[in-house]
């Protein structure tokens, strides 16, 4: 084979041949769904056969309550422009579904001043928690670890620390995110900047740490292996044992570069505790932020992280001191 023929940045290979329907179910209520067929495209970028489709009572109930939580995001935006279809699609992602005002505290408030937000996230949460249970079992009935179901808990950690922990610890539920594409953006700036500059908060810089981090590990793996899969190295887990084969090269080749090397088992377990304290990191700055600390910038002059602005100016009268 020439040197250059398995320069593969899409996928070369498609493999046709009789649908697969994967392992037999336990007898229960649940069929799988849909007659598989195959896409050339899909097969560009992964597994050419789509379908059979588990439902399962889990993706049932948790797509009818997130589908729920989407119309009422998406009638409540369109309510905002009048009903009107037109501004609704040119300014779609500047429209927002906002939490209660402040004066409401935790109380359930009338629907229009922050009831449907709260609605909404509700049913966002239980859509997203019994998708949870959903990936659980359906890994455990395929004899699998549940590795994909804890990663997917820490998001949902940070989500609920950003739309539910922290707003109850603060007694208030305005704290919380509001719906919306540009929103929630100008969300994250203006909390960002009330206290005092997320960048000093150390949990911040940690998750980033994990985000930059798992992008890292992702590219170098992956450039791994497609550089390794002429050898076969896509066949890691077989080559984690065996010598003087792709993956043998693959090690070989970070031994080289920089000295040391990850197995062949343990650079999954970094990508997958690069890409979990990302999240989880994250949640623990945002809980701490208003709670234990109300800005960011002087605890990080306190504690000799950040120089304190240099006194250019002269000392200004503070208007309400002798005010009583
Ligand atoms: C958001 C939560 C889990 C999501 C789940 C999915 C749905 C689907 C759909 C109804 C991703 C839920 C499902 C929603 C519903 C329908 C249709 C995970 C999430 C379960 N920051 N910053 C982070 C950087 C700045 C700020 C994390 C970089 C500024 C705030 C990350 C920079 C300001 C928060 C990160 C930068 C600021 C963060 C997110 C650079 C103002 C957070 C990690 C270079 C803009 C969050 C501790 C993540 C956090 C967060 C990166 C700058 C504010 C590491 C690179 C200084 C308020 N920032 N940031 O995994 O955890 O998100 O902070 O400038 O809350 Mg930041």
């Amino acid at each position: 084979m020439a040197v250059n023929e398995y320069q593969n940045i899409f996928t070369r290979v498609q493999v046709t041949g009789p649908a697969e329907e994967g392992i037999e179910l336990p007898k229960g209520i649940w069929e799988r769904q849909g007659t598989p067929f195959f896409s050339y495209w899909l097969g560009k970028i992964g597994d050419a056969q789509v379908g059979p489709f588990y439902l399962g009572t889990f993706g049932l109930l948790s797509l009818a309550f997130g589908l729920t939580a989407f119309e009422i995001i998406g009638f409540n935006m369109w309510a905002s422009v009048n009903w009107n279809p037109i501004e609704f699609v040119r300014q779609l992602f500047w429209l927002a579904l906002e939490p209660p005002a402040a004066e409401h505290g935790l109380s359930i408030p009338p629907l229009n001043e922050g009831g449907w937000w709260l609605l909404a996230g509700f049913f966002l949460t239980i859509s997203i928690v019994l998708w949870w249970f959903r990936m659980y079992r359906r890994a455990r009935q395929l004899g699998l670890g549940t590795h994909t179901a804890w990663a997917f808990a820490a998001a949902i950690w940070l989500y609920l620390v950003l739309g539910f922990i922290r707003p109850v610890l603060m007694g208030s539920w305005s704290e919380a995110v509001p719906f919306g594409v540009f929103p929630h953006l100008d969300w994250t700036a203006a909390f960002s900047l009330r206290y005092g500059n997320l960048f000093y908060n150390p949990f911040h810089m940690l998750s980033i740490v994990f985000l930059y981090g798992s992008v890292l590990l992702f590219a170098m793996h992956g450039a791994t292996i497609l550089a390794t899969a002429r050898y076969g190295a896509e066949r890691e887990i077989e080559q984690i044992v065996d010598r003087g084969t792709g993956s043998e090269r693959a090690a070989l080749f970070w031994r080289w570069t920089m000295g040391f090397n990850a197995s062949m088992e343990s650079i999954h377990r970094w990508a997958w505790w690069f890409a979990v304290l990302c999240p989880l990191t994250g949640g623990i700055g945002i809980l701490l932020t208003g709670t234990v600390v109300d800005n960011w910038y002087l605890w990080a002059v306190k504690h000799g992280v950040a120089p304190a602005y240099p006194a250019m100016l002269p000392a200004t009268a503070d208007p309400l001191m002798g005010a009583n």
